[in-house]
Order: structure tokens, then sequence, then C-alpha cells
């Protein structure tokens, strides 16, 4: 049972403060100069087609009043690959251990403040009926359930939009309608992906709003722990900058979150007209976190013990991520070797599968959950931004993206994902095997 989760001491709950290796190591593709097993675990992670991280088409910054421009130059790309933004942050007086407790539901899991400092602490309820203790996020929107139905409902949200999901009947949850990723749930009926991917149950109609309705993953879990990973190696559609080109629109709002982690990320221009461009902040995210180095990136996740965590902007490096997942699965050999075991069926059915083919998948996760009993399962979720490709077209997913190829690096990103979790799990498993050597 993971640390901090048997239910005797469910009362014990605080903020445990994990903390993710933040090390000032300056590291070139992935890992670089680090040690052997680094190294060695690098070599494995990076497939010799990807070894160059994907380069970036320039994007013209231009403010809508017609400013100077400034294009997104290769060394501005080669500083952020080779780890000056990374050097940068480490400076940042961000604490990855401070807390931020939740005044109203709107503040939680928004894109505002509280979420990009990443800690937020949940509410400890009560199941008066069977003295129950859950966790639950409050952005599970209040709907007229009773308040007990209610505290059963343990559905959480790690990212994406706030106000993006509604509790649903016993076992679903609605999600904020989304003509593309109805399209998407309608063909994967017809696919190898189908036991990957939340069962859909159609749309609903609420108060002039429509919905997916869909069913809730934790529903078979005791007080779960859920991981959301990011996959790819580019989180925007082709289609965002060539509008971010045409007609670019500088956002206060990612300027401030840029400032939040890096008040030296933004270029003198963006300083001066406070304001940065979707995909350029997209992008510098990107660079920032292992999504162009390893092809997914740690979005968010919530512990068993209350805990939630979404600060993992800076978590690029292999060991990083390792990290961060060793902290998760608490040490438990048996939770590694079953996710193990979905990612690679996952894996097989992505490449059976017409839908994903035919697909440029972008910010689409993979979600981890598991919980004391060792059930762990992982799910394909959010399809909002997967884009149909023209008749004809296809994608193999594990070739360098240049635009106009719409390549996603999803199948490169999951083998990375894939060879982390075998290097936690044989860490893991040389731990135990020289503690009892030793005992
Ligand atoms: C957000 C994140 C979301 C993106 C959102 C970003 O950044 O990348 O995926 O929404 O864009 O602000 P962060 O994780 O740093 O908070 P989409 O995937 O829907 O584009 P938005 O601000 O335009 O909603």
């Amino acid at each position: 049972m993971p640390k901090g989760c048997r239910r005797k001491s469910s009362k014990d709950f605080g903020l445990s403060g994990t903390r993710v290796n933040e090390g000032s190591r300056v590291e070139r593709t992935t890992v670089g100069k680090a040690s052997q097993t680094c190294d060695d675990l690098v070599q494995k992670a990076v497939p010799l087609t990807m070894m160059d991280a994907p380069r970036v088409p320039s994007v013209t910054i231009t403010p809508e009043s017609g400013g100077s421009s400034r294009e997104m130059q290769q060394e501005d790309w080669d500083d952020a690959v080779d780890g000056t933004l990374r050097r940068k942050l480490s400076n940042s007086s961000i604490s990855s251990t401070g807390s931020s407790a939740v005044e109203s539901e709107d503040d939680l899991l928004s894109d505002n403040e509280s979420k990009s400092k990443g800690i937020i602490t949940l509410e400890h309820l009560v199941d008066a009926g069977e003295s129950k203790p859950w966790w639950k996020l409050k952005t599970i929107v209040q709907w007229p359930f009773s308040a007990t139905q209610r505290r059963k409902l343990n559905w959480v949200q790690l990212a994406g939009h706030k106000g993006n999901f509604k509790a649903a009947d016993e076992g679903n949850i609605l999600k904020k309608f989304s003509e593309n990723e109805m399209q998407c749930f309608e063909k994967l009926r017809e696919d190898a992906l189908l036991p990957f991917v939340p069962s859909y149950h159609g749309t609903v109609e609420k108060d002039g709003e429509s919905f997916l309705h869909m069913t809730d993953l934790l529903v078979n879990f005791d007080l779960p722990n859920v991981m959301d990973c990011k996959m790819g190696v580019r989180t925007y559609l082709e289609e965002e900058l060539v509008r971010a080109r045409e007609r670019p629109k500088p956002r206060e709002d990612l300027y401030n979150k840029m400032m939040e982690v890096d008040s030296e990320g933004p270029t003198s221009q963006e300083h001066s007209q406070r304001g940065v461009t979707k995909p350029r902040y997209m992008q510098w995210r990107e660079t920032m976190s292992s999504t162009n180095t390893l092809g997914f990136r740690i979005e968010g996740i919530k512990k068993c013990d209350g805990t939630c965590r979404t600060d993992f902007k800076k978590t690029r490096s292999m060991q990083d991520v390792i990290h961060v997942f060793k902290d998760f699965v608490g040490g438990n050999v048996n939770i590694l070797k079953s996710y193990l075991s979905r990612l690679r069926e996952i894996q097989q059915a992505l490449k059976a599968s017409h839908f994903f083919r035919q697909h440029e998948v972008i910010g689409s996760s993979l979600l981890f959950i598991h919980d004391h009993t060792s059930n762990a399962q992982v799910w394909i979720i959010d399809f909002g931004k997967t884009t149909a490709l023209p008749e004809g077209q296809m994608l193999s997913h594990d070739i360098p993206w240049q635009e106009g190829n719409r390549e996603d690096g999803y199948l490169w990103g999951l083998e990375n994902l894939i060879h982390t979790l075998e290097s936690v799990s044989n860490e893991e498993t040389d731990g135990e095997t020289s503690y009892s050597d030793a005992k």
C-alpha cells in the first residue's frame, strides 16, 4: 500500500510536499553528461530516429497593433534544448513545496495562479453514511445530487480547462461538449482502441448546454492515485501555428503564466507588450518540460492522501520523471508491472488502430490510476484536439515533426514512457534485492 494511504491514517492528511529534483544539471536532448546509469537510460529511451529533438519552425510574434516583429530564432530553440532555459528556471523563486488553500470552486484547477503554482489542497470529506473518507476536488460542479451522492463522487480533473466537467449519474461524468471529441468517440466505437478509452454513452443536454456522457474512470478504485501524462512532442495544432503567424495575438494571461515560472522567459518584446502568442507559449512549455525531449510530460498528480500537484512545468529530464513516478507508485513494484503491461497493450492497440493512423493526436493524455489494492489501470483520454487527416493521408507517430507533416511523436513518446517505467521498475527491484541481501 502506498505510504499515507492506509485508511486508518487518512486523518493525518496534509501536504506531503513531494519534491521533484529541479537540479541545475544541463541536459542536451535528454540527459547529456549525466551519470553512467543515466546515460544507459537515455540510450534505451531515445530511438535513433528521434535522437534530435524536433525542430520548431519560426513563429513571427507581432503585436496586433503592428509593432516590430521578432522571429523565434533557431538559437532560441537551441537554448531551450541545451538547457539554458532550464538553468534560468532553477533560479525561479516559485516554491515547489508551498501550498495554496482553495477558497472557492473557481479557484481550483483553472488556468489561474493557484493552478500554475501547482499544489492544491483538497477538501477532506467524510461520508456520513459510511464514515468513509473521500477526497473531492472542488471542480466537480454541484449538480442536483444529494450531499451523500456528491460525496461519493471522486472524479478528478488534473489538467485542461476549468469547469469542463460535471458530475453525472452514478459511475459516469459529463464533459463539456466538443464536436471534435464527439466525432472521435463515435469513430472509436469500431476501433482497436475501444478497450482503452472511457466508455462513451452519447451526448446529454443540461440547462441549454451540451455534454459528452462518459464513464467515470475512477469509479472502481478505492482512494485512487491519479497521474495525467500528456502525450506527444507537440501540444498545439499546426493550424494554431498558421493562425498565429497570420494574425498574431499576444495574450497577457499566457505572458503571466510564463512569468510565474521564469521571469526571464519572455523576450524583451514580449515584456514590453506584456503578451505572448499561444504557440510561442506552448513551445516554451514543451521545451521547459519533457515534451520535446521525451515525447510526453507529466501534467498533474492527485494522490490518495488528498494532495494534488500540477507544478511539473519544469520536470524535464528522464531522472526528474523517474523521481516523480517513483514517488507516485510509492515503491510498489506490482503497480509498476501492471502499468507496464497495460502500456504495452496500449502500444499494440495503437499500432493496430485505423483511427490512430488517420488522426493527428494532440493534447491527449494517458491517465494512470492505482489504489492500495494494487488495482492499476491506464486510459487514453482527451480527444478535443485530435484531428482527422485528409482522406488517404496517414501518420507514423514516431518520426520527427516538421511543419506540414502533422506528425505528433505519440508512439515515440509512449516508447520512452515505457522505458522510463521499466527503469523505475528495475531500480525498485534492485533496491529490494540489495535490501534483502543486506539483511
Ligand atoms: C495550457 C495548456 C492547455 C491549453 C491552454 C494553455 O497551458 O497547454 O493544454 O489548452 O490554452 O493555456 P498550461 O498547462 O501551462 O496552463 P488547449 O490544449 O485547449 O489548447 P488556452 O489558454 O488557450 O486554453
